[in-house]
């Protein structure tokens, strides 16, 4: 099945770049966003939302066929995407996961349970040559008893999220944001990822009155406000699925919501460059989130190997002293006074083994607490310059898992981890002019 655009060769720079840096990342303890880049796979739009907001209706409105069940009651129960195929094909768990694009291998991670529910379906539709879609289960409010999902739901929206182009988030008269898990959703999974976010406010040819659209948009607003961070109002496309509706006598005007479907279907014609405007920004933070964790922590490697010598230095200066006491208290060395001396040298080796120990923890308490402090120390050049917008960002999505790792995680990292992110910031800088190209 053919399921491959041109190669671009960014993607390919990206790709090698993950697969090199891999075991390096993984030394570092650090989890790419994006595990790896398969070259040539098309633009990836998911669509989110409330069930029976109309998800899978404005999926098959699209594609011009059925190719998704709908209904009033709950009709997904898995994620399905959906991509270009010679014939009509579906294909169910682990078949299914089998056949998704390399990127997307990472999902399996969210168990059996997850992979069960999930589908994919091949169609010989045009659409699909130069997209792929991905339908997803609604979001059903926690009161209720059918939300209880046996997977991670949030954390595979997140993932998914990370790995799609573009997030269409619907919502519908309703449920305009209402719903517990869609405000989870918001407010957890979609941070730092809001750039590809769309929100539509679906079936609006549901509308009897100006009032009535006016009460449903101004409710979405409110409840958008309070879970998205940004000051200016995201766009919201009113639209609604199936054939286009002459105007009711009596009942709204369509034509602007006509109008803002036709924008809504433009907006797959640009998929091709928001892949790659995706991928290069998330190369960038990824790359640059394993740089700041490199330094970090070879920062309180560093520490910890000087106190850890200090103990020990300080464990032989004690032995030796001992050993001289012993030496010239008994004016020379007799039996009894060279066995106290190895006895005091084996003392105090132990009592150095564990000084170095608790010399560790303690330096690594200690900076775990003051890991900011850490941070600002490490990047002071960088951040006096001012050039520093991006390095903070990535800075606060990594700083919490980086001082749970200071204070508790054995780190074995190379002596000369300097010269490894220095192999790393070379690929970085060549990514960023790649994806400047
Ligand atoms: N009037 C109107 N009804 C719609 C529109 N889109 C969907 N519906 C109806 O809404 C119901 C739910 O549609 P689905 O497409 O199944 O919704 P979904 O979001 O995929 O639902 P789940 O898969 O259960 O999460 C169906 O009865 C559709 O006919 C629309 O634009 N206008
Ligand atoms: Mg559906």
């Amino acid at each position: 099945m053919d399921n491959s655009a041109p190669d671009s060769e960014f993607e390919r720079t990206a790709a090698d770049a993950y697969k090199r840096f891999a075991q390096t990342a993984a030394k570092y303890l650090f989890t790419f966003r994006r595990s790896a880049v398969t070259c040539g796979v098309k633009p990836c739009m998911v669509f989110l939302g409330n069930h029976s907001s109309g998800k899978s209706s404005i999926i098959n409105w699209v594609l011009g066929e059925n190719v998704q069940d709908t209904g009033l009651a709950p009709t997904d129960d898995g994620f399905t995407f959906i991509l270009y195929g010679d014939g009509p094909d579906d294909f169910h768990g682990q078949a299914a996961l089998d056949r998704l694009p390399p990127e997307f291998s990472g999902l399996k991670a969210f168990g059996d349970m997850f992979v069960h529910g999930l589908r994919v379906k091949f169609r010989p539709i045009e659409f699909l040559k130069s997209v792929t879609l991905v339908d997803s289960p609604g979001m059903i409010d926690s009161a209720e008893k059918s939300s209880g999902r046996d997977y991670d739901f949030e954390g595979v929206v997140r993932a998914l999220a990370e790995l799609c182009d573009m997030i269409f988030y619907l919502f519908d008269p309703d449920k305009p944001g209402t719903t517990g898990e869609t405000v989870n959703i918001f407010a957890k999974c979609l941070s730092g990822v809001k750039f590809k976010l769309r929100i539509l406010l679906n079936k609006c040819d549901g509308f009897s009155s100006m009032y009535d659209f006016a009460r449903t948009y101004g409710t979405l607003c409110w409840n958008l406000a309070s879970v998205l961070e940004t000051k200016d109002m995201p766009k919201i496309w009113t639209v609604y699925s199936g054939e286009t509706r002459e105007n009711a006598p009596g009942s709204l005007d369509l034509s602007d919501f006509n109008r803002h479907r036709d924008e809504f279907a433009d907006v797959f014609r640009d998929a091709p460059a928001r892949r790659r405007d995706n991928l290069v920004s998330q190369t960038n933070a990824d790359f640059r989130g394993l740089s700041i964790r490199m330094r970090i922590l070879n920062f309180v490697w560093r520490r910890c190997f000087a106190a850890r010598a200090a103990a020990w230095l300080a464990a032989a200066v004690l032995a030796t002293a001992f050993a001289w006491f012993s030496h010239s208290e008994t004016g020379g060395w007799t039996l009894s006074s060279a066995a106290m001396a190895v006895c005091a040298g084996l003392v105090a080796s132990g009592a150095g083994f564990l000084a170095a120990l608790m010399a560790a923890r303690f330096v690594r308490t200690r900076l775990a607490k003051r890991i900011d402090e850490v941070f600002r120390r490490e990047y002071r050049g960088e951040i006096e310059v001012g050039a520093h917008e991006d390095i903070l960002r990535t800075w606060n999505d990594i700083r919490e898992e980086t001082a749970k790792i200071v204070q508790a995680v054995p780190l074995r990292l190379p002596f000369f981890g300097g010269f490894a992110r220095w192999r790393l910031e070379k690929t970085r800088r060549r990514l960023e002019a790649a994806g400047r190209r």
